[in-house]
């Protein structure tokens, strides 16, 4: 072995064990009091093991060459797993291609660590050509479910068209997160399905799924709108009735599309729901995330909805591949305390946190959103005129 290789091996696997050892995450300081956000990325590209991206043998690569890079970690579906915070995470290497790799941690706020190889996806009837965003649901049926989107060329595209893409909910399942059966894609009447998620619980002895049906890749069309959708098998999973319950609005925070984040949080006060909604800026779509609340007997009725966005890109978070998104897949609910994951940019995972006291108080006590700039104001003049007594 020669010096520069071994003093390079030497100098990336201590930078490597540094970032995930050593960085210990710390809270920012004051925040808006809903939830904390945290100094460092909870995963990045530079998280992924040597192992997936060096040929480490001395003979094979003398200069120590990346021999397959890795561009992007981001969009983790989540679950508490055997007492670890797990989360599943969108890695996506410089071939442009996205897989799903499982990372670990004890405290869920820092020192995530990937398993030591990626997830195997099974393939079904119609191989996929890329997929992303899984979702993760443990359901009562005993099984936990990982929801994705499978993305194929449009089988009707002209030769010229390279990018159309018809983009359909793949449906793994697995008992212990290494072993993984895949069941077929969900059939439904929309041309195009992304943002699909499984509801955890049966709901009339079916399977309920939040769905958007969208018409074409990028735009949501005439469709759009995250929708509840039932099927009585998720081995053959079939929905017919597409209910919209979070439509697209006229200049708000989700005019242009939204979708489902993770599963929603079953609280006293109704189903609390994380999407990610997308509006049209002069510098290109902006993706952040907002709450709405659905009715514990009926999951279709959305009984509070706060207005505005819940949480958006900040500083850093900016910026990225798909620059001005916040996009958010996963949370964990371990018992008060919830840890929200999101991608920031299409680039690196970040954690929130907060708990099921102050996010059952933020839907409840945030006005909604009434839809102009005058009923906005007369929001904060209530505001104003209830502080009167509390005024320094
Ligand atoms: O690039 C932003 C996001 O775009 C897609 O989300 P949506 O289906 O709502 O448009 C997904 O590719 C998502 O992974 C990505 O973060």
């Amino acid at each position: 072995m020669n010096n520069y290789f071994q003093s390079r091996i030497d100098a990336l696997r201590k930078g490597h064990e540094g970032l995930i050892r050593g960085q210990r995450n710390k809270k920012q300081t004051l925040g808006n009091g809903i939830y904390d956000r945290y100094e460092y990325p909870i995963l990045t590209a530079a998280h992924v093991p040597l192992h997936w991206r060096y040929d480490l043998n001395p003979k094979n690569n003398p200069y120590l060459m990346e021999r397959i890079g890795v561009n992007a970690v981001f969009n983790a579906g989540a679950i508490k797993w055997n007492d670890s915070f797990v989360i599943v995470a969108r890695v996506e290497g410089v071939d442009r291609k996205s897989f799903f790799a499982i990372a670990e941690s004890s405290s869920g706020i820092d020192q995530f660590r990937f398993w030591d190889k990626p997830i195997q996806l099974p393939q079904g009837d119609v191989p996929d050509t890329n997929v992303y965003d899984m979702r993760l649901v443990v359901h009562e049926d005993g099984w936990i479910y990982g929801l994705f989107c499978a993305e194929r060329r449009d089988p009707h595209a002209s030769a010229g068209d390279q990018s159309a893409a018809i983009a359909q909910c793949g449906i793994v399942r697995t008992k212990d997160l290494v072993h993984w059966e895949r069941l077929p894609d969900l059939k439904s009447d929309s041309a195009q399905q992304r943002n699909v998620v499984l509801h955890p619980e049966f709901v009339d002895g079916m399977y309920a799924l939040y769905t958007r049906p969208q018409d074409s890749f990028i735009e949501a069309g005439k469709g759009g709108g995250i929708a509840v959708a039932y099927t009585k098998s998720m081995e053959r999973p079939v929905v017919h009735q597409e209910f919209v319950i979070s439509p697209k609005v006229y200049h708000t925070v989700y005019e242009a599309k939204n979708g489902q984040g993770p599963a929603p949080l079953k609280t006293t006060v109704g189903w609390i729901h994380l999407a990610h909604g997308v509006r049209h800026t002069a510098a290109g779509l902006r993706y952040v995330l907002y709450m709405f609340v659905t009715d514990l007997s009926d999951i279709t009725k959305v009984i509070y909805k706060p207005g505005g966005y819940f949480l958006a890109p900040q500083d850093d978070e900016r910026i990225g591949d798909v620059s001005n998104v916040v996009f958010c897949n996963g949370w964990i609910c371990d018992g008060e305390d919830v840890y929200i994951y999101y991608g920031s940019s299409d680039t690196r995972m970040h954690v929130a946190t907060t708990t099921l006291g102050k996010l059952v108080d933020y839907v409840v006590n945030t006005p909604e959103d009434k839809l102009t700039s005058a009923s906005s104001v007369n929001a904060i003049l209530t505001l104003i005129e209830q502080n009167e007594a509390y005024k320094q």
